[in-house]
């Protein structure tokens, strides 16, 4: 099977966490990430209903105005209980207007949550990878981690949600996980390995 080799990506996402996420999962690839910050460029507004879609939408903005191939992520937390809600207003929950307000996000998720005995979530990311702005066939790859929402609050890493996020499997929520572990098993990283797979051999 013919492989490509790709040594640098350009991503289009504004959220500083994520960016430094995916600069470590890809850097295991040998791949360089370029945040959109590095050409002045600004966030898209997320105005779909499908985190694909609004994927897509952050990916052409970005590859429009570099004239870049590039990568682009929309992710979030599904709740069971909620109807798979705060979903793609994760990062804008608690203010439509406002983005990563973890603080006030995580209170109405537990507000939303209270008295309900169901806790099962996941996180979910979707990655595309477009080579140009209008490309007819971009590459999609999905990524998923499963746990469970906690009231209290424990661990002082990652990002979002990750404080209440419990992971049954490592008796811990992904806050009080290491870097390394939480690019082990997230849902980032799967998506990451899957689209890899894919611009390497597809
Ligand atoms: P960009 O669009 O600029 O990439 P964003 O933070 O707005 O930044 P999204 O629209 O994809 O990105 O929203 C993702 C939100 O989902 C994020 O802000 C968190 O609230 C939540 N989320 C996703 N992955 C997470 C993770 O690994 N840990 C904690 N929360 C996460």
């Amino acid at each position: 099977m013919e492989s490509k080799k790709i040594n640098k990506l350009v991503l289009a996402s504004t959220n500083s966490n994520k960016v430094k996420e995916f600069i470590d999962i890809f850097s295991k690839n040998d791949v360089k990430i370029i945040p959109q910050s590095r050409f002045g460029i600004d966030s898209v507004n997320e105005k779909h209903i499908t985190f694909v879609e609004n994927a897509i939408e952050k990916a052409r903005h970005v590859s429009r105005l570099t004239k870049l191939p590039t990568i682009a992520e929309d992710s979030g937390l599904c709740v069971d209980a909620l109807n798979n809600n705060p979903g793609i207003f994760s990062s804008r929950y608690s203010s439509l207007d406002k983005k990563n307000c973890s603080i006030s996000n995580n209170s109405l998720l537990i507000k939303n949550l209270h008295n309900i005995e169901n806790r099962k979530a996941y996180y979910i990311s979707i990655i595309v990878f477009i080579n140009y702005p209008n490309d007819p066939i971009p590459l999609i790859s999905e990524g998923r981690l499963y746990g469970k929402i906690i009231d209290e609050a424990s661990g002082n890493n990652g990002f979002g949600y990750d404080p209440h996020f419990y992971i049954p499997i490592f008796g811990k929520t992904v806050a009080s996980m290491t870097n390394e572990e939480k690019n082990s098993i997230s849902h980032r990283s799967i998506a990451i390995n899957k689209l890899m797979n894919k611009i390497i051999y597809g």
